[in-house]
């Protein structure tokens, strides 16, 4: 894997033992390797926070660390799937750094969303660009200076895209992997993290068709969605999960439409999945 060293050198590193898996964003201790150009990975520090995610054989993966940052990407194309924007919202709420959307392919004939407005509402940033006609790049690159950024979302969102527009042509390397229909596609294989022009630094990670972060717990899951959390102060009973409970000011809200019905949905969605996985353990 590559290497930032402290002076600002880049080298290639192993990795020592098979137990300890540095990400993207960790902080390391490194010796180089005596007659040999790689280094010796030998020490993770310890990570201020980690982006997770079930794999498929339902283990948890770090996918990156110490990040400032969560910025979610969606496009019209792959039609848009806001529970995976609303789980890693949770998820950002839950490594208590900033989240942000961004709706990319702009130039791409599309319905407006409301979901971009429940966002809106709550506070999140919201940000409309399209990498292809090189729009909203300038609020896109504003977003991004002076942090430690991870960007994820759907495969095939733009991610990439945006990442290699804002660098200005400087095309970051991608892996190129043929799909059965024998077509080539570029998509993202590893994280990696890139310097911006504008200052910041960014995450690129492969992105997700139908997975997403793991949550901790069932208690993490309400307050990952800020509205709900929130709102549950007003709940009759501390220990309220929002579903069926006598004088829950959740559903309340989302009976008088201060609460969206969307997000309240997913949050049901998130809650049933996450005590599914705590029951496992
Ligand atoms: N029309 C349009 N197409 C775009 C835009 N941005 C990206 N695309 C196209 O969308 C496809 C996917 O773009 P990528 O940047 O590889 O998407 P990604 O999110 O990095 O995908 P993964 O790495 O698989 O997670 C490519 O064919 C891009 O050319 C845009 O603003 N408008
Ligand atoms: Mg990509
Ligand atoms: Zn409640």
């Amino acid at each position: 894997m590559r290497l930032r060293l402290a002076g600002g050198d880049e080298v290639e590193a192993r990795v020592k033992g098979k137990r300890m898996r540095p990400v993207c964003g960790d902080r390391v201790s490194a010796e180089p390797i005596p007659n040999e150009d790689d280094w010796l990975i030998t020490g993770i520090e310890d990570r201020d926070n980690a982006l997770t995610r079930p794999n498929l054989r339902g283990a948890v993966e770090v996918l990156a660390a110490n990040v400032d940052q969560v910025i979610v990407v969606a496009a019209p194309s792959p039609s848009p799937d806001w529970f995976i924007v609303d789980r890693y919202v949770a998820a950002a709420e839950q490594m208590r750094v900033r989240a942000a959307i961004v709706f990319n392919k702009t130039d791409l004939e599309s319905a407006e969303d409301e979901a971009l407005a429940d966002y809106e509402r709550i506070g999140y940033p919201v940000l409309k660009c399209s990498a292809a006609e090189q729009s909203g790049l300038e609020e896109l690159g504003a977003l991004l200076a002076g942090q430690t950024a991870i960007i994820v979302g759907q495969s095939g969102v733009g991610k990439s895209s945006l990442i290699n527009a804002l660098l200005g042509g400087e095309e970051q390397r991608t892996a190129e992997i043929s799909t059965k229909s024998g077509e080539g596609r570029h998509t993202t294989v590893n994280s990696v993290m890139l310097d911006l022009p504008g200052g910041g630094r960014v995450i690129d990670s492969p992105g997700v068709r139908d997975y997403a972060p793991a949550i901790e717990s069932v208690a993490a899951v309400a307050a990952g969605f800020r509205e709900i959390d929130e709102a549950s102060h007003e709940c009759r009973f501390a220990n309220c999960r929002h579903l069926q409970e006598p004088g829950c000011a959740v559903k309340a809200g989302v009976e008088g439409g201060t609460i969206s019905a969307r997000r309240y949905e997913s949050y049901r969605r998130l809650l049933r999945l996450t005590e599914k996985l705590e029951s496992q353990v």
